[in-house]
């Protein structure tokens, strides 16, 4: 897959897409990320790339034409025709299913804003789509853009290992992960659950999975809505509920 990103700062995405599952997937050429700044499309011994809203009121758009420059040349650096994605706070919130589907694309092109944002009008001519990565106030697209890469990324044939296959993530079965534990047995934090070892995959598995919906049945709610379970499920969560056993605390969304 190639990426192609419009940003002010396309180093510090770049910089944040060399690391890890991302830099690997780049490192083995299942992924390109090319980074294009308006900065160097725009005119002028000032290179303006924003100016006063129109209007009036606080902070500053981003001008049309080095973004558009931007854009035309990235189009011309790739093999085939690219949507243009903007990450803008306007955006449809990011799922996975919009993950799988922007991963099997051939090609990327993603648009961050900075400031107040881009000129309507350069949306209107040249966004295909626009992405949200949650309601939070973030200082420009960049972080969600990176968010964006890191999550196609690893959905690339040949980025994961069997250990990190995606195949049992957490949103991919709409559940949340069931905990984890690790040596020594005994700890003055507390053991580990003795079925974990007991070498009994079947009871093993049977314990995840009702890990995994019980955590989901209490931390989030909506997505045991969502989820369509099986009638062992709903024994496994009916078990869980009567003996009341809480994992973990985590913050609730
Ligand atoms: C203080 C600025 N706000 C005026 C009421 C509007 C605003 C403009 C630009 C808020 C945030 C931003 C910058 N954010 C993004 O570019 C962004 C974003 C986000 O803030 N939250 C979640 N997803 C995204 S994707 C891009």
């Amino acid at each position: 897959m190639r990426i192609d990103l419009i940003s002010l700062f396309p180093e510090f995405v770049a910089q944040l897409a060399s690391h890890g599952v991302v830099g690997r997937a780049q490192e083995r050429g299942l992924l390109a990320l090319h980074g294009w700044n308006p900065r160097d499309c725009a005119e002028g011994s000032y290179r303006r790339v924003d100016d006063r809203p129109f209007g009036g009121g606080p902070g500053m758009v981003m001008l049309i034409d080095p973004i558009r420059a931007c854009i035309q040349a990235a189009r011309g650096a790739g093999p085939v025709t690219t949507k243009v994605t903007y990450l803008s706070p306007q955006g449809r919130p990011l799922t996975q299913a919009m993950v799988r589907e922007l991963a099997s694309r051939e090609r990327l092109l993603l648009l961050c804003g900075r400031y107040e944002g881009v000129d309507e009008r350069l949306i209107a001519a040249e966004v295909d789509e626009e992405i949200s990565i949650g309601d939070y106030v973030l200082s420009g697209g960049e972080l969600a853009a990176a968010v964006v890469i890191d999550a196609v990324a690893r959905l690339q044939e040949g980025v994961l290992n069997d250990a990190e296959s995606a195949a049992q993530d957490s949103f991919e079965n709409g559940l949340l992960d069931c905990p984890h534990y690790t040596r020594p047995v005994e700890h003055p934090l507390g053991d580990v659950p003795a079925v974990l070892m007991s070498g009994n995959h079947a009871e093993i598995d049977r314990w995840r999975r009702q890990q995994s919906l019980g955590r989901t049945w209490l931390r989030r709610p909506d997505l045991i809505d969502e989820a369509s379970l099986s009638r062992t499920d709903r024994q496994l969560l009916d078990a869980f509920r009567i003996a009341g056993e809480e994992p973990a605390k985590a913050a609730k969304p």
